[in-house]
C-alpha cells in the first residue's frame, strides 16, 4: 500500500464542477481510498497570462496501484473530462491530475517523473499540499510546511473549504 498526492487544476469549462466531479471519481474508485481533500484554491495562471484563473487543490490517497496503473487512472480521469492534449506549454486545461508524490518513491521514466518536476516552485501546489500534509518529508527530505513557508502566495486565495466542495 503506498501514501501518495495528487494535484488537480482547471481553468476551462466549470472549474468547480470539473473539480468536484474528478473527486467523486477518484472516491469511487475501488483501485483507491481517498484520505482527504484539501481547500479548493483560486490562482493566477502559471504560463501563458491570457487564460483564466486555475482552481486548484490536492489529495491524499491509499492505493495498492503502482505508478505507472495510477498514472493510467489518472490520465483515464482527464480525458473522460474532456481533456485535450495541446501543444501549448501551460495552457489552460478543463482537467489536470498530476502526481505529486508516490510513498517514498523517486521515479525518472519517459511516462513518469516523481516527486512532480514543478511541485516544489507552485504556490497552487505547496500551500495545498501544506494544509492536509504539514508534517510530510520529500524523498529529498525537506518539509512540506517549510516549503510552503518560503513561497510566495502569488495571490492565491481559498475558494472554497473542503466541507463545502468535498
Ligand atoms: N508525467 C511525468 N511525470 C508526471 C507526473 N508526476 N504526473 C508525464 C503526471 N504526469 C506526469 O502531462 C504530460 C506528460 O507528463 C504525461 O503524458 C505524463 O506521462 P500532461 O498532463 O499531458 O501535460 P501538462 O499537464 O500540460 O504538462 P506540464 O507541462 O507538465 O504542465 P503542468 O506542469 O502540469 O502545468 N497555473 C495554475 N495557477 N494552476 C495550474 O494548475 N497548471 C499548468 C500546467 C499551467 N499553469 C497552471 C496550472
Ligand atoms: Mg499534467
Amino acid at each position: 500500500m503506498a501514501r501518495c498526492f495528487l494535484a488537480l487544476g482547471s481553468n476551462l469549462v466549470d472549474p468547480l464542477k470539473q473539480a468536484i466531479a474528478a473527486r467523486q471519481t477518484l472516491a469511487a474508485s475501488q483501485q483507491l481510498t481517498l484520505v482527504k481533500s484539501s481547500s479548493l484554491y483560486q490562482s493566477r495562471p502559471m504560463g501563458p497570462q491570457d487564460q483564466p484563473d486555475y482552481l486548484n487543490a490536492v489529495f491524499e490517497l491509499d492505493t495498492e496501484l503502482t505508478p505507472l496503473e495510477l498514472l493510467n487512472l489518472t490520465q483515464k480521469i482527464e480525458l473522460e473530462q474532456g481533456r485535450q492534449r495541446k501543444d501549448e506549454r501551460w495552457g489552460p486545461r478543463t482537467l489536470d491530475l498530476d502526481i505529486l508524490l508516490y510513498g517514498n518513491q523517486i521515479i525518472d521514466t519517459p511516462r513518469l517523473t516523481v516527486p512532480h518536476y514543478g511541485m516544489k516552485q507552485r504556490e497552487f501546489v505547496l500551500l495545498p499540499l501544506a494544509e492536509i500534509a504539514a508534517d510530510l518529508h520529500l524523498p529529498d527530505q525537506s518539509l512540506v510546511q517549510q516549503l510552503a513557508a518560503s513561497i510566495d502566495s502569488n495571490g492565491l486565495q481559498i475558494f472554497k473549504r473542503p466541507a463545502d466542495w468535498a
